[in-house]
C-alpha cells in the first residue's frame, strides 16, 4: 500500500518554529485531525494536527526540529481505500485549528483615532476560532494597560490565544468573564484616555513599546469600537507571580477537566513545560494529601483557607551584576524530587532524633565476612546491615511501618525498605522488597544493581514503588549528623553518617569504639518523641549486638 506524507499545514504567523513533543509514535493509528505534534515559537504553542488517517509508518521530526508550513512531519498507509501516492496531506486538506493563528488583517477603524471618549475594545477577527471560551481575563478596571497589552485568553481545542488590546488606556470596564464564548466584535474593554488607533495600527505592523497611557478618564462619549490587531496563539498565561503556566492547549484542556489550576502545576518538561504526567502527578499529590488529612496546599487555590501555606515571592536578584555567572536548568531527577521533598517539608510535621550507634563489632564481623568471601567477588555493605537492623526495629515500633490516611494508620506487614542513592542526576530512592526475608549478602548484592541502575538512570518505576521506610546512608562521603525529609507516605526515615573512632567510657576506662551517627526524622502525627527515642535506641542496641536481629 503506498505511503502518504502529512506535512505542517498553513500556521499562519509561525514560521520555523520548535518541535517541543511529538505525540505519537511509528505503528500508532491515527485519525484525520488528531494531534501529531505540538510546535512553540516565544510567545505561543500549538498542537498541528493530521490531514489525514491511517497508520504511521515512519516520523521525519524530533523534538528540538524546527518546523514551518510544508515541513514534512511522517508518513503514512492510509486507512481504507487506496491514497494518491506520496501526495501533499496538508495541502490537500483544508488549514486545520491552527490556522487561526494566520494573521488577519488588521482591520483599523478610522474612527478610533479619536482619544476624546471611551474606546471599546473587542475581539479582532481570530480566524478559525469561533465562540471560544475564555480562560483567563488579565486585565480588571482600574488597570493602566498599554497597545498589544494581552486582556483575555481564549482557548478552542487545539489552540489557546492571548487577545491583545489595540489601544492604551485606563480600564473602565471589563466586559467580559472566564467562560463567556467570544467570536469577532465580542466587546471586551471598555478604555478612557485611550490613545489614538494609529498607534495600535503601528503596533500590529511591528509591536509597539507603547508607554502606558495614565491619562484621567474622560466624560463618557459615544464609545468607539476598536478591534485589535490579529495575535499570537499562545499558553503562556501569565500568573499572580508573572511567572507563566508553560503548557499546550491539550494539556490545558486536560488540567480543566480535572478541575486542576494550570498555574500551580511544576513542569518537568523542556524549558519548564507542564506535561500530562506533571498534572496527573499534581493530581495524585493533592489527592494523597487530603486522604492523609494533611493541609491541602497544593490543591488549594490561593486564595483559600487555612490549609495554605502563605510565603512571600521569591528574591529575585540579578547575580550577574555580581560577577560572572552561568545559568544551567536542573536535571528532570532534581525538579521531580524537588516538588516532592518541598511538600514533603512543608507537609510533614518532622522531629529528628540522633543516637550514636557502637559498631565496632559489626565492622570486625562485617570485615571478617568480607575476607571469608573475598573471592566470591561478594562485599558486605554496611548499608546491608543498616536494612537488616531497621527491619528489626520496625517489626519491634510497627508504627513505624505504617503511612498516615486520613484519620487511619495503615500498618504494613511487609518489610520494603528504601535506600537513597546519589546519581549524576540526582536523587532516587530504590526499594529492596521483603527485606525480612532476604539475608545480609543477598541485600548488599540487590543495593549494590539497584544503586548501579540508579547512577545510570536505568530504574524502573516498580524498583522505587512501594517503600516502607527509607535509609540515606551518607557513610562513605562523611559528615556527622543531618536531617534527612521524610518519603512521604512513609512516617520515618533513618539517616546515617559515617563512623569514627570514639574515646568511649566503659566504667573503668576510655576505650577506643567505632561509633555510627544515626539521624531518625519521624512523622510528628504519627509518632511521638518517646516512641522515636526507643527506636533510635533499639535499632543502636542491635547494631552494637547484630545477634539481637534474630530476637
Ligand atoms: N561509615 C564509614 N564508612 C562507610 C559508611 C559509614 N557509615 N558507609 C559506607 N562507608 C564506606 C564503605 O565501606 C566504602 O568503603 P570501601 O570503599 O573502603 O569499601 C565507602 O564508604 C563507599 O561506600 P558507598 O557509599 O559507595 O556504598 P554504600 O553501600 O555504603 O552506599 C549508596 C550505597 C547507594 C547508599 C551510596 O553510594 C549513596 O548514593 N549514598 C548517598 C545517599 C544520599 O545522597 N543521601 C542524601 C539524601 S538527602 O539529599
Amino acid at each position: 500500500m503506498a505511503l502518504q506524507e502529512v506535512k505542517v499545514p498553513d500556521i499562519g504567523d509561525f514560521k520555523e518554529v520548535e518541535v517541543i513533543e511529538v505525540l505519537v509514535k511509528v505503528g500508532d493509528t491515527i485519525a484525520k485531525d488528531q494531534s501529531l505534534i505540538t510546535v512553540e515559537s516565544d510567545k505561543a504553542s500549538m498542537e498541528i494536527p493530521s490531514a489525514a488517517a491511517g497508520v504511521i509508518k515512519e516520523l521525519k521530526v524530533k523534538v528540538g526540529d524546527k518546523v514551518g508550513e510544508g515541513s514534512l512531519l511522517l508518513m503514512v498507509e492510509a486507512a481504507g481505500a487506496a491514497p494518491a501516492p506520496v501526495a501533499s496531506a496538508a495541502a490537500a486538506s483544508p488549514a486545520p485549528a491552527p490556522a487561526a493563528a494566520a494573521p488577519a488583517p488588521a482591520p483599523m477603524a478610522a474612527s478610533a483615532a479619536s482619544s476624546a471618549g471611551p474606546v471599546l475594545v473587542s475581539v479582532p477577527d481570530i480566524g478559525d476560532f469561533k465562540d471560544v471560551e475564555v480562560i483567563e481575563v488579565m486585565v480588571k478596571v482600574g488597570d493602566i494597560i498599554r497597545t498589544e497589552q494581552s486582556l483575555i485568553t481564549v482557548e478552542s481545542d487545539k489552540a489557546s490565544m492571548e487577545i491583545p488590546s489595540s489601544a492604551a488606556g485606563a480600564v473602565v470596564e471589563v466586559l467580559v468573564k472566564v467562560g463567556d464564548k467570544v467570536n469577532k466584535g465580542t466587546p471586551l474593554v471598555k478604555l478612557a484616555g485611550a490613545a489614538s488607533a494609529p498607534a495600535a495600527a503601528a503596533a500590529a505592523a511591528a509591536p509597539a513599546s507603547t508607554p502606558a497611557v495614565a491619562a484621567a478618564p474622560a466624560p463618557v462619549a459615544a464609545p468607539t469600537v476598536v478591534t485589535p490587531a490579529p495575535m499570537a496563539v499562545t499558553a503562556a498565561a501569565p500568573v499572580a507571580d508573572g511567572k507563566p503556566a508553560h503548557a499546550s492547549p491539550s494539556v490545558r484542556a486536560f488540567a480543566r477537566e480535572l478541575g486542576v489550576d494550570i498555574n500551580r502545576v511544576p513542569g518537568t518538561g523542556p524549558k519548564g513545560r507542564i506535561t500530562p504526567d506533571d498534572v496527573r502527578s499534581y493530581v495524585k499529590g493533592a489527592v494523597a494529601q487530603l486522604v492523609s488529612g494533611a493541609p491541602a496546599a497544593a490543591a488549594a487555590p490561593a486564595s483559600g483557607g487555612g490549609g495554605n501555606v502563605s510565603v512571600i515571592d521569591w528574591p529575585k536578584v540579578d547575580f550577574s551584576k555580581f560577577g560572572e555567572i552561568e545559568t544551567k536548568p536542573l536535571s528532570r531527577i532534581k525538579k521531580l524530587s524537588g516538588a516532592n521533598l518541598h511538600r514533603n517539608w512543608v507537609m510533614i510535621p518532622h522531629v529528628t532524633n540522633h543516637e550514636d550507634a557502637d559498631i565496632t563489632d559489626l565492622e570486625a564481623f562485617r570485615v571478617k565476612l568480607n575476607e571469608e568471601n573475598a573471592k566470591s567477588g561478594a562485599k558486605l555493605t554496611m548499608l546491608a546491615f543498616l536494612i537488616k537492623a531497621c527491619v528489626a526495629a520496625l517489626k519491634k515500633f510497627p508504627e513505624f511501618n505504617a503511612s498516615l490516611e486520613g484519620e487511619n494508620l495503615v500498618l504494613k506487614k511487609y518489610f520494603h525498605i528504601g535506600f537513597a542513592a546519589d546519581t549524576p542526576n540526582g536523587l532516587v530512592v530504590p526499594v529492596i522488597r521483603d527485606a525480612d526475608e532476604k539475608g545480609v549478602f543477598e541485600i548488599a548484592k540487590e543495593t549494590a544493581e539497584l544503586a548501579a541502575l540508579a547512577r545510570e538512570g536505568k530504574l524502573s518505576p516498580a524498583q522505587m514503588q512501594g517503600g516502607c521506610f527509607s535509609i540515606s546512608s551518607l557513610g562513605g562521603i562523611g559528615g556527622t549528623y543531618f536531617t534527612p525529609i521524610i518519603n512521604a507516605p512513609e512516617v520515618a526515615i533513618l539517616g546515617v553518617c559515617r563512623s569514627t573512632t570514639k574515646p568511649v567510657w566503659n566504667g573503668s576506662e576510655f576505650a577506643p569504639r567505632l561509633i555510627l551517627p544515626l539521624s531518625l526524622s519521624w512523622d510528628h502525627r504519627v509518632i511521638d518523641g518517646a516512641a522515636a527515642a526507643r527506636f533510635n535506641t533499639y535499632l543502636a542496641t542491635v547494631l552494637a549486638d547484630f545477634r539481637r536481629v534474630m530476637l
